[in-house]
């Protein structure tokens, strides 16, 4: 079983004026075409590791062997990530989490302005390329960021947090350079008005049940 790039949700021009079209194409055709077939080599070969979910292998990437280990937490990361990220916007979307979400974000983080600006700021103070998130740890919201293609699924001695992922947003310059430039912020900002609220309260609702 080899691992296919999944179709957008949605034509790739249905996030403009946010996401513009030829990003969405370059980043969903190219960037996460190549995470899938540099995960597919990584893999050829090893029956044992190809039987695994995705999340099971990044969930112990200690067990995978040190030579592959490196293709497998960048590609498989990257696959992962990326398949999440598109789930989660919409067009159309944006607005404010209603229900039990809601009530949490308000309870960890003040308000729903202040938890806007944080997960802001955690994107921007990443350096150089990663993602930023909103995670459910142990019951509890966070918010968290990771480098390159980790996550919160490889646990903390690899990517430095743990948790399940409600919202993760890309802040590599792939992600957002033929519309905003350097202006991660702008971008950043643009964001939160293709953010699809259902599917990370519907998260929330599976980690916390
Ligand atoms: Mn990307």
């Amino acid at each position: 079983m080899s691992y296919t790039l999944p179709a957008l949700p949605y034509p790739k021009d249905a996030l403009e004026p946010y996401i513009d079209a030829l990003t969405m194409e370059i980043h969903h055709g190219r960037h996460h075409q190549a995470y899938v077939d540099n995960l597919n080599k990584a893999l050829a070969g090893d029956a044992a590791l190809e039987a695994k979910s995705l999340e099971a292998l990044l969930a112990d990437l200690g067990s995978v062997p040190e030579a592959i280990r490196a293709a497998v937490r960048n590609n498989g990361g990257g696959h992962w990530n990326h398949s999440f990220f598109w789930e989660l916007m919409a067009p159309n979307a944006g607005g404010t989490p209603t229900g039990a979400l809601a009530d949490a974000i308000h309870e960890a983080f003040g308000g729903f302005d202040d938890f806007k600006a944080k997960l802001e700021a955690a994107g921007l103070g990443r350096f150089g390329s990663g993602w930023a998130w909103l995670i459910v740890n142990g019951g509890r919201l966070e918010i968290v960021s990771t480098a390159n293609q980790d996550n919160p699924l490889m646990g903390r001695a690899v990517a430095g947090c743990e948790g399940t992922p409600l919202l993760g947003v890309d802040v590599w310059e792939h992600a957002y350079y033929l519309k905003y430039q350097n202006k991660r912020a702008d971008y950043l900002k643009a964001w939160w008005n293709v953010v699809d609220w259902s599917k990370a309260a519907a998260r929330f609702a599976a980690a916390t049940r």
